[in-house]
């Protein structure tokens, strides 16, 4: 009975938004000196790839591959190896980017949605859902977003909910691209390297194979040929969309229901992340990346995010 009160509310938090690790890192008092420089031209700038996760696994234990779930209200459950959740991945504080205080966690995407972060590998409620098929995927990350691309780390399915009802979307084999970040406010000093990353299956990037089109507000920026971060530099106050879009060695969009994906995203130098001691753990909307509870979402209020 308990238990299902709380399971109801935490639904009902969840379904309200489709948060995620949008946040902020802490601030640091100076923030406002970014304002003095007002970006001159948007540009994609390649990362590099964070120190691997070489025996990161993956797998969903629930809602298992097809399965119908009872309820519209849908929890997850995985199990994670390789990666230890809820800690900070080393030089996250020398990177000069957004990244979550709460640590390393998992992008779960349900459908087209923007991910939502997870901070354990039980009790994640997704949201109410509509009757039918939908899509889940989901893959670790650093705690400033990255994903880990680790063979193995991925996980993509179809489920059902009440009725199975619907056409999957996932194709055995076929390319798919996975749009990850950027996503949801960026503040102060987080607004001049803004992450770009994603994640691909069945699919290799190069010059005269498969190819990532990034493009800001309606413009193209650059075709990315290689697997790895990249970041957004220049982006001016204000809101954005940012377009990924998977394309064939012919140039062509590969055909699929993800492989063209688009994101708003705010981006507002004068406002500043909240202090990270300014509240009590677990209650700020503002400074880091909990679009979700931190695992036993029937305890823990979700913290909204646009
Ligand atoms: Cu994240």
């Amino acid at each position: 009975m308990r238990f299902q009160r709380f399971a109801a509310l935490a639904c009902v938090l969840a379904a309200a938004s489709f948060i995620g690790c949008g946040g902020n890192k802490p601030g640091n008092g100076d923030e406002g000196d970014s304002t003095a420089t007002m970006p001159k031209e948007v540009r994609i700038v390649k990362g590099e790839n964070g120190a691997p996760f070489p025996d990161a696994k993956l797998q969903v234990l629930m809602p298992t591959p097809n399965q119908v779930v009872g309820k519209d209200c849908v929890m997850v459950k995985v199990q994670l190896t390789g990666v230890d959740l809820g800690t900070p991945t080393e030089g996250e504080q020398s990177k000069g980017i957004n990244f979550s205080k709460d640590g390393q966690h998992i992008h779960v995407i349900v459908d087209d949605k923007p991910y939502m972060a997870m901070y354990k590998t039980d009790s994640f409620y997704v949201g109410k859902l509509s009757e039918g098929i939908h899509t889940l995927r989901a893959f670790p990350s650093r705690s400033w977003h990255e994903s880990i691309k680790t063979p193995g780390a991925f996980v993509a399915e179809s489920f059902y909910v009440k009725k199975k009802t619907g056409e999957p979307l996932l194709k055995d084999g076929a390319p798919l691209l996975t749009y990850s970040r950027p996503k949801g406010d960026y503040k102060g000093k987080d607004c001049d390297r803004i992450l770009l990353d994603f994640y691909l299956s069945n699919a290799e990037l190069g010059a005269g194979k498969y190819g990532v089109i990034a493009s800001v507000d309606g413009q193209v920026k650059d075709t990315l040929r290689q697997w790895m971060p990249y970041f957004i530099e220049g982006l001016p106050d204000g809101e954005h969309t940012v377009k990924l879009e998977l394309i064939g060695p012919d140039g062509k969009t590969v055909p699929g229901a993800f492989n063209s994906a688009e994101r708003k995203i705010k981006v507002a130098r004068s406002e500043q992340p909240a202090p990270p001691m300014a509240m009590p753990h677990d209650t700020s909307a503002a400074h880091h990346d909990s679009s979700a509870p931190k695992g036993d979402a029937s305890k823990q209020a979700p913290k909204k995010k646009p």
